[in-house]
């Protein structure tokens, strides 16, 4: 008898030992059964404001527990402060300047390697919701669908197409908080002006708290349909095996904010979740961008990460079981920006570099004799939906620019710029004193400089190598931008009844 019982028990361990190691997946790279990958973005929304990165009065209590439950990024970036670049870097894993007219706002869509294509391939059900990749047009060079997949209305139209057991990537990307934000939402929403914290580039007058309180008030709305697409994968049965992504494609649509090389421009929240395998409730403070999800989704569904992906996979971050810096090589992201709106003279951009460390923020200007808000009196690349809508900040400053206080605000939004910026993130963390002329900063500005010129030179930047790409004669498919019509209260606030008097 004992002999059999021997028998029994090796067979049983060696098996036991067996099933474990196919299930280790922070050993193996490879999951029993490929995970699916649910992104909820939100559109313009800069990192700090959701309950868990500190904000005081929003309540995003859904996006609190998922950060509970998940890893938060504390130095999340994305690769430009303007959507269709941010997203298309977030779609083919490369830094924008390698993506030709892709790096432009309403630009196209090269035929480059994307992770959704990937995946598909691979045998992934691939769709979007909502914007995806945009605004542009993919159909100029080839593409049927918008290179982030098939749109649907729903996920639910999604989920029916699913074939049983097969594993899925849903990109949900929400208009909220992308101006128009919808006018006195706040007020319903129970947000407490007099507790708004207004950063000190902005104006803190009413008017600029009520049109941050409207803002948050579609964060707060961004926040319940989060819940609601968790509820729907968890009625579902999705929930265990699917990561669970919310981050937003850039930062908020204020002066200094998004088209800008600032951290109101290109910081963003991220917080991934998916406790059956990633350690929860850790902070990370590693320098990662959207554009290290490509390689992330790839490794993770034992997909052949394509060569030409020069971002890096977060999969050591996220089976790790540490809080800070995980990988000490990350301490650093380059972020860039070509044309955002058509708001200067023939096309012309406001080509920028940056490199954020976690002490510095050098900014590299290469055309300084061109107005980085766009040109006056429009500024466009500041809120250009304000030609139609209000865009009560911007016009505050606009019609106050002459007064004492104001003044130094307006200029540091809407006035040129050097071509080199450097600030000390723990001195000024809202990037307002440019000392890059200061003596005492002279051999961190250089060696900054140069980490900033080696990285563009090695990912093959054509605005440091010998490359060619002509942002500015690039194609803007938006035809209607190129001759704007302000509305009557930007009409007004401007004084351009004469140039424009086709309103009474
Ligand atoms: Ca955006």
């Amino acid at each position: 008898m004992t002999s059999f019982k021997n028998y029994i028990a090796i067979p049983l361990w060696v098996f036991v030992v067996l099933v474990t190691s196919c299930s280790t997946p922070e050993k193996e790279g490879t999951y029993d059964k490929k995970p699916n990958f649910l992104i909820l973005m939100s559109d313009n929304h800069s990192w700090n404001h959701l309950g868990v990165y500190g904000d005081k009065v929003l309540k995003t209590p859904n996006i609190d527990k998922l950060a509970s439950e998940g890893i938060k990024f504390n130095n999340a970036y994305c690769a430009s402060p303007s959507c269709s670049p941010a997203r298309a870097s977030m779609l083919t894993g490369q830094d924008t300047w390698r993506l030709g007219e892709a790096a432009n706002l309403w630009g196209g869509f090269p035929q480059v390697p994307v992770y959704t294509k990937l995946l598909e391939e691979a045998g992934y059900h691939v769709g979007i919701e909502g914007k995806g990749w945009g605004p542009g047009k993919a159909e100029e060079n080839g593409w049927e669908n918008n290179p982030g997949g098939e749109r649907y209305g729903s996920f639910e139209e999604f989920y029916n197409e699913i074939e049983k057991g097969q594993s899925w990537t849903y990109w949900y990307s929400s208009r909220d908080p992308h101006r128009p934000f919808r006018k006195d939402g706040w007020k319903k929403s129970g947000i407490d002006l007099a507790s708004i914290e207004v950063p000190p580039y902005l104006p803190d007058t009413e008017e600029v708290r009520k049109d941050i309180a409207d803002y948050y008030n579609e964060i707060q709305l961004f926040d319940r349909e989060v819940a609601s697409y968790i509820a729907l994968i968890e009625e579902m049965g999705q929930l265990e095996n699917t990561i669970i992504i919310v981050c937003s494609d850039n930062g908020w649509q204020m002066p200094r904010g998004l088209a800008n090389l600032y951290d109101f421009g290109t910081k963003i929240p991220l917080i991934i979740s998916w406790p059956e395998h990633f350690p929860g409730n850790r902070e990370v403070e590693d320098f990662v961008t959207l554009n290290d999800f490509a390689p992330t989704f790839l490794e993770l569904a034992g997909v052949e990460i394509p060569e030409v992906m020069n971002a890096k996979s977060l999969v050591p971050i996220l089976t790790s079981e540490k809080n800070g810096i995980i990988d000490s090589e990350r301490d650093f992201v380059v972020t860039a920006r070509e044309r955002h709106a058509f708001v200067r003279k023939d096309g012309a951009g406001y080509p920028g570099r940056a490199i954020r460390t976690n002490d510095y923020l050098y900014i590299r200007n290469y055309e300084d004799n061109r107005w980085p808000a766009g040109d006056p009196p429009l500024y466009g690349d500041v809120d250009a939906h304000m030609l139609q809508y209000p865009a009560p900040t911007k016009f505050y400053m606009l019609e106050n620019q002459e007064d004492n206080q104001i003044k130094p605000l307006f200029e540091l939004a809407f006035s040129k710029r050097p071509k080199e910026e450097l600030y000390i993130i723990s001195e000024d963390p809202y990037e307002m004193n440019n000392v890059a002329q200061e003596e005492q900063y002279a051999e961190i500005k250089t060696q900054l400089s140069s980490q900033l010129t080696a990285y563009l030179k090695e990912s093959g930047d054509p605005r440091e190598t010998d490359t060619e790409f002509d942002w500015d004669a690039a194609e803007y498919y938006m035809e209607g931008d190129k001759t704007p019509r302000p509305g009557l209260e930007a009409i007004e606030v401007l004084g351009l009844e004469e140039e424009y008097s086709y309103i009474d």
